[in-house]
């Protein structure tokens, strides 16, 4: 059977040491490129994978809003050299485990009009269906006269409806959604998270981690993308062999989220 399209996103702690400004976490990478290839090798050969900003994007554009309070021209060119090096890294570790991985620059085909996310679907489509793995990640975008962030969680969320995928997987550094926020004792993971516009649940307090937002934004950027039936899954990348067994359909700790 035709398996579907998997669509990762790697979010930026687990893909650079993010107190460490430019630093990726090379160890990290290189175990999930083996993993990656693990999921390839088992038949799944429609990859979409996704990296947050981290210590690359997330430094410089907040190093840039807090001196221009906007992001201009050079600010634009300057975030999208940085988040162009983390991707080169992850994308050459990619190919040293033979995967036909390919930089796919998110401002190459994702821009804003009018307020909305306008994505040109063909390119990402076409390398998915020729079985190339596209690389993209949370980067600065086009919009009608201004340079805005789009993180790379709400390009996953809109690439499923573009690559018909029923999931989206974030791999993060925590185990999933907590019931409590971390200084009450006694959390556990949320396994399902039936989500609402009205819902406000312990997200509210990671608003504020990255200039994307933390753990809030992740989930509410997917709402439209949710209320399409697509679901989500978090669960924590730092564990070696999450990766493969979560894209490979294996049971692990994670919270999924639906509409
Ligand atoms: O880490 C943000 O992407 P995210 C990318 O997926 C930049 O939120 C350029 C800060």
């Amino acid at each position: 059977m035709m398996k579907k399209p998997v669509i990762i996103k790697l979010g930026g702690s687990l893909v650079t040491y993010k107190d460490k400004p430019l630093t990726p976490r090379e160890d990290v990478i290189k175990r999930i490129s083996s993993e990656i290839r693990d999921v390839w090798l088992s038949g799944y050969k429609k990859i979409f994978v996704i990296h947050g900003g981290g210590s690359f994007g997330h430094y410089i554009a907040s190093k840039i809003l807090s001196s221009k309070k906007h992001i201009d021209e050079k600010g634009f060119a300057e975030i999208a050299w940085y988040m162009n090096e983390l991707n080169r890294i992850i994308v050459k570790s990619f190919l040293e485990k033979d995967l036909p991985a390919v930089q796919l620059s998110t401002r190459a085909f994702v821009y804003k009009r009018g307020g909305e996310v306008v994505i040109s679907p063909e390119p990402l489509r076409s390398l998915i269906d020729r079985e190339i793995i596209p690389v993209s990640f949370g980067d600065v975008i086009l919009s009608d006269k201004d340079f805005e962030i789009l993180s790379g969680d709400e390009l996953a969320w809109r690439s499923a409806l573009i690559l018909g995928a029923d999931i989206v997987f974030f791999a993060s550094t925590v185990d999933g959604v907590y019931d409590k926020p971390p200084e009450k004792g006694g959390r556990k993971i949320i396994e399902k998270i039936k989500i609402s516009e009205e819902m406000n649940i312990v997200l509210e307090g990671s608003r504020h981690i990255d200039v994307t937002g933390g753990m809030y934004t992740k989930i509410y950027s997917g709402i439209d993308i949710l209320k399409r039936g697509v679901k989500g899954f978090i669960f924590n990348g730092e564990v070696p062999g999450n990766i493969y067994k979560a894209l490979t359909g294996e049971k692990i700790v994670g919270t999924v989220v639906e509409y």
